[in-house]
């Protein structure tokens, strides 16, 4: 404790009119957050003033990140900002590294009344990278719609912010520091923690790790090889996988959370992920994983390089759930995807008699669902994959998951369903936005339904197409305009949606999947035979060009 209290000041300060939170916080170019006046400053007291005072009197709050540049700097302010707006105690993960489903795991073990995620995912970190802040309210997810709007809001009007700036954290040691300020009652207290060992503890009851270990011990011959892309994920590997579970020191690469990702953009995927791709290419190790830079995102690989897509995994999955111990406590209350994702999912449904939601993009409608009792397991085609356990995506569980299933038995598919994103980064905004209304004009026009597209021998001929909009079984809440759908008969889709996780200009994906039955195709690369990528798509690709 220090010796005279800490001064709690008001500061004044003028809004920005760009503090609009994205599908997952706000996501800008580093320098920002870093250099611009009070810009880090603003959003952190709109988050505390969405926050009712009474609940945020003395309450507790979990802070973590990624480890990327300028991670502990935004903490030390997040800190000092909190204890000036009456919160009682912050939980901190060790050097201020929590991975993103260990910050919703703890907000839920303590029940804290939320916690701060200083993550940019997926992108690229460094001072010319990007840095990025989520707030995940008490159930331990991203913050509802409802409250990023507010927080918007707040940024908007904002006057003053409340701050002890002379507050200053050791994030190095493990244990409680209490600091004194001037007009409190009680001390304000920082806990730092072992950012894996609570995390890790509920994994040891969803999996039994003894039939896990066994897996990976050297009479069976597993061999598996996980990149954690020197984002956060590489301690939980190296602590769970390697010292626990016995898998080889040499199985866990990129380990060390590096505050520019080793250079690299920490997105798990064919193209990022191009290390691990072609090191499983060589037949050595019989599962492969990757993850990204806050640890919410990954991506399985199987011998030889197999790629098993996202839409994909999370359908296995479901067909395999009782490998996993936890669903055979918990029984399986629903799946859920999201609309871009491909449909695999729902013939597992169909067959397992299971409801299934399909939700717009964005873990948070997963989550109401969840805290509805109605959801046990999901995915996306983003590299999410997560169930009920907590609030958030989780490329560990999804690993563990994966490997339960292999423990059980050896995976057979008796289909499969090819899905691919194709995005178009970096347009400029306006012109995404014209597209897409052009677009929506083009495909609402009734003449489109039944037109039909020949490739090759095949014919799809359009079925359905709208702009979809979801209603929360929940609360009823409309979220509208989520992305343009063209569903052909038979089910194979294509998907037109703007990203809502761009930190600069826009992101136009393109989703297309389709059901394939034919087993010899399995190993084929989606990308050489995929008929609707071929399909003459010309007025559609030509409005991309003028976005481009
Ligand atoms: C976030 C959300 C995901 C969502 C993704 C979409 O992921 O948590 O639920 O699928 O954004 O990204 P985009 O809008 O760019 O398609 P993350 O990993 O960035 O937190």
């Amino acid at each position: 404790m220090n010796d005279s209290p800490l001064q709690v000041l008001t500061l004044p300060t003028s809004p920005y009119p760009d503090q609009r939170p994205g599908t997952n916080g706000l996501k800008k170019k580093t320098h920002v957050f870093q250099s611009i006046k009070n810009f880090l400053h603003n959003f952190i007291q709109c988050i505390f003033s969405s926050i009712d005072l009474r609940d945020r009197q003395g309450s507790t709050m979990v802070v973590g990140g990624d480890g990327r540049y300028f991670n502990s700097t935004a903490i030390q302010v997040i800190v000092q900002m909190a204890a000036a707006n009456g919160v009682g105690r912050v939980v901190i993960g060790q050097k201020g590294i929590m991975s993103t489903p260990a910050v919703s795991c703890v907000i839920r073990k303590i029940k804290a009344i939320g916690g701060i995620i200083l993550t940019a995912s997926h992108n690229p970190g460094g001072p010319d990278g990007d840095f990025g802040i989520k707030f995940n309210t008490a159930n331990g997810g991203p913050a509802p719609e409802a409250v990023t709007n507010q927080i918007f809001q707040l940024s908007r009007t904002i006057e003053e912010f409340a701050i002890c700036p002379e507050l200053r954290v050791d994030l190095g040691t493990i244990g409680k520091q209490s600091f004194d300020l001037e007009n409190k009652f009680k001390p304000f207290t920082v806990e730092i923690v072992d950012p894996v060992e609570s995390y890790a503890n509920s994994l040891r009851n969803i999996f039994d790790f003894a039939v896990l270990k066994e897996l990976l011990s050297a009479d069976n011959h597993i061999q598996i090889r996980l990149d954690a892309m020197h984002g956060v994920t590489g301690p939980y590997v190296k602590k769970i996988l390697c010292e626990e579970l016995g898998s080889p020191a040499n199985s866990a690469i990129n380990c060390v959370p590096l505050e520019n990702f080793g250079g690299r953009h920490p997105d798990p995927n064919l193209i990022y992920a191009s290390e691990l791709v072609e090191t499983m290419k060589s037949g050595q190790y019989d599962f492969g994983a990757v993850f990204d830079g806050d640890g919410d995102r990954n991506m399985i690989l199987g011998k030889h390089g197999f790629f098993v897509n996202p839409s994909d995994s999370v359908a296995v999955l479901a067909a395999n759930i009782f490998c996993i111990p936890y669903f055979q406590h918990t029984g399986v209350r629903g799946f859920a995807r999201s609309m871009p994702t491909s449909a695999a999912l729902d013939m597992v449904a169909r067959a397992t008699k299971i409801q299934l939601y399909e939700t717009p993009t964005g873990w948070r409608f997963f989550g109401s669902l969840m805290d509805a009792g109605r959801l046990s397991l999901c995915g996306e085609e983003s590299f999410g994959t997560g169930s009920d356990y907590i609030r958030e995506k989780d490329g560990l569980w999804a690993v563990l998951a994966w490997l339960s299933i292999l423990a059980v038995r050896r995976q057979s598919i008796d289909g499969i369903f090819l899905r691919h994103r194709f995005d178009y980064e970096e347009v400029d905004l306006d012109a995404a936005v014209e597209m897409m209304l052009d677009l929506e004009l083009m495909i609402s026009d009734r003449a489109f339904i039944g037109q039909v597209f020949t490739v090759g021998e095949k014919k799809y001929q359009v079925e359905a197409a709208d702009n979809f909009e979801y209603g929360d079984p929940v609360d009823g809440t409309i979220s509208r305009n989520q992305g343009l759908r063209i569903i052909f008969k038979g089910g194979s889709r294509i998907i037109f949606r703007l990203s809502g996780t761009d930190s600069f200009r826009a992101t136009v994906g393109l989703y297309f999947d389709s059901y394939e039955k034919d087993i010899n195709k399995l190993f084929q690369d989606p990308q050489v035979n995929y008929d609707l990528f071929l399909m003459d798509t010309s007025k559609i690709v030509c409005f991309i060009r003028s976005a481009g």
